[in-house]
């Protein structure tokens, strides 16, 4: 089942590069914030915002009927605001004060600054409760929007995630989509070193969730996981995204010393680089 076509995938492909290419201009110039997930997770963005996943209107951010984007770990808000940015929701050129003193982009997200964001999230662990609690609220308004929300895997080491786990299988919450980037990285290192959550998939489903698997960078699988979640009727779902943090900057890719560093002048002139040979290549399939 693939249920987007190829020309829909090459310009998915082309909204993602142009989004890693925003990620690592806004972290040059703030010179801190967290490369490696808000790179690995562009591909999720872009085909939850341009691939016809989630209802939304960037000329009416507050539309009652929209569904709701969660992400809990907050710390990769660049990818939340690029993506947010080329969806028509703020100004390109406002990226780059990612991080300034007054900017509404701050280094992690605040609910009332920007429009499309739906909560204020950076300590970790908790989104995925306040989710819950969000389509548990749907559920009783008898509202038709879904919940989306993107939790690491670094959050699974905090007690609250699990609290939710059980809640939202409690009440069934058919209405919610947990998208785990599943990166096997965190702060201090390799998640199966920090601490080994080995099969999140096994553990979801003994906790009554519908669980899927899927490569976070293939674009028809997305969609399908996100299609097959809505038809889920009597359980929350899980999709679990193997993701590759700082995918696509080669000397980033998969290394936790990359969770919380910003290119410097010289890594993002090396990274737009190969960013922009990737995007010739897309091009190239697009004629
Ligand atoms: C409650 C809480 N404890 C600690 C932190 C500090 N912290 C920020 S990111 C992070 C690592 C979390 O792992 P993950 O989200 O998997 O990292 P990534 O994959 O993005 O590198 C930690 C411990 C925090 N933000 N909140
Ligand atoms: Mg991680």
């Amino acid at each position: 089942m693939e249920s987007i076509t190829e020309k829909k995938q090459i310009e998915l492909a082309d909204m993602a590069t142009l989004i890693r290419e925003d990620i690592v201009k806004m972290l040059v110039e703030a010179g801190s914030g967290h490369s490696a997930g808000s790179l690995g997770m562009a591909d999720i963005f872009a085909t939850l915002y341009f691939g016809d996943v989630l209802r939304h209107d960037p000329q009416n951010p507050l539309w009652e009927e929209r569904d709701r984007l969660v992400l809990s770990n907050g710390h990769i808000c660049p990818v939340l605001y690029a993506t947010l940015a080329r969806a028509g929701y703020l100004p390109l050129d406002e990226l780059t004060t990612l991080r300034d003193f007054r900017s509404r982009l701050q280094g992690h997200p605040h609910r009332e600054n920007l429009p499309g964001v739906e909560t204020t999230s950076g300590p970790l662990g908790s989104g995925l409760s306040q989710a819950s609690g969000m389509a548990y609220a749907a559920r009783l308004d008898g509202a038709k929007w879904r919940v989306y929300c993107l939790l690491s895997d670094g959050e699974h080491d905090e007690g609250n995630t699990w609290e939710a786990v059980m809640f939202a299988a409690k009440y069934k919450l058919n209405n919610l989509t947990a998208i785990i980037d599943r990166n096997n990285i965190q702060i201090d290192g390799y998640t199966e070193d920090v601490m080994p959550l080995n099969s999140l998939a096994t553990k979801y489903e003994a906790f009554n969730w519908h669980v899927i698997e899927i490569d976070g960078h293939d674009y028809g699988a997305i969609k399908d996981a996100c299609d097959e979640a809505s038809s889920v009727a009597d359980r929350p779902t899980v999709i679990v995204a193997r993701t590759i943090p700082g995918k696509d900057i080669e000397y980033m890719e998969n290394l936790p010393e990359w969770h919380g560093k910003s290119p410097n002048v010289g890594e993002a002139i090396e990274a737009l680089r190969e960013l922009r040979t990737l995007q010739g290549k897309i091009e190239a399939e697009y004629d």
